[in-house]
């Protein structure tokens, strides 16, 4: 599915962009289904604007959305990255608000341990009106680790080690239409700057599949911690009911360990 030199240029910068890779018919129920999760989440309280909104486990929540885990245009690139025993972690929908600071997800927290996003952006989005940022091979060490200090952006009262406030650290935007699909690797340092108050994106998440200890404990501490975050919005489970017996063998064998497991 992905040729030699997209699988060498992943391992050596850690992204890909596939363009058009979704007809405007199809990006056209995506993002119906999506602002029906999303609204159904604000339980008739308007958005805010101001803050994010999040739903985790959106993907799983639409039926036009959860057939994406199958869909050979994403499940053939995860095979491809992760091998046929790759794992789900979950998904989650957004309305963001304004600039998202760098990080790297959860692929920063166990170094080798290998996990991949794949977000969809569906409104148009460019270096300074939102799109993703990306440091080209930041999820290679030694460089990851030399960036740590980016995260004290966050800090209140925010501190610049480099000199440069986010949108000047040094990056490469990738700027996307609905219908693109960007990917990376989840311990890539990120950020968005200059996005509006209301940007639609959804990301789909997976894991290699883990062959330690450690590699389970990674997955346990991330179940662990959605399930709190669900707790905050007076849900008891990640994943909704009947996600797991449905769907087809695909979508059987990327849940069989959250199931072993235990996850709910
Ligand atoms: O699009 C954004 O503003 C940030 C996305 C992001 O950081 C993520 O999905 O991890």
């Amino acid at each position: 599915m992905l040729t030699a030199e997209q699988k060498n240029f992943y391992a050596t910068f850690g992204f890909l962009v596939f363009r058009e890779y979704f007809a405007p018919d199809e990006i056209a129920v995506i993002r119906r289904e999506l602002d029906e999760v999303l609204e159904a989440a604000l339980h008739g309280q308007p958005f805010s604007h101001e803050k994010r909104h999040m739903v985790l486990g959106c993907v799983e929540r639409g039926p036009r959305l959860v057939g994406l885990l199958e869909d050979d245009r994403i499940h053939g690139v995860i095979e491809d990255l992760l091998g046929p025993d790759f794992v789900w972690i979950t998904s989650d929908g957004n309305y963001y608000v304004g600039d998202t600071q760098w990080h790297p997800d959860a692929g920063g927290l166990l170094p080798g341990y290998h996990l991949i996003k794949i977000a969809f952006y569906l409104d148009p989005v460019r270096q300074d009106s939102g799109c993703l940022r990306v440091i080209p091979g930041s999820h290679r060490e030694p460089f990851h680790g030399s960036l740590r200090s980016l995260a004290q952006h966050r800090e209140d009262p925010p501190v610049y080690p480099f000199g440069v406030s986010g949108g000047q650290v040094p990056a490469f935007p990738l700027e996307s239409n609905p219908g693109d699909v960007v990917l990376f690797h989840q311990a890539l340092w990120h950020a968005s700057f200059g996005g509006g108050n209301q940007r639609r994106m959804f990301t789909l998440n997976f894991t290699a599949p883990p062959t330690s200890d450690e590699e389970v404990a990674l997955h346990r501490r991330l179940y662990d911690g959605h399930l709190r975050h669900q707790r905050t919005q007076a849900l008891d489970r990640v994943y909704p009911p009947g996600f797991f017996e449905g769907g087809g063998p695909r979508r059987q064998r990327m849940v069989r360990p959250l199931v072993a497991w235990g996850f709910r």
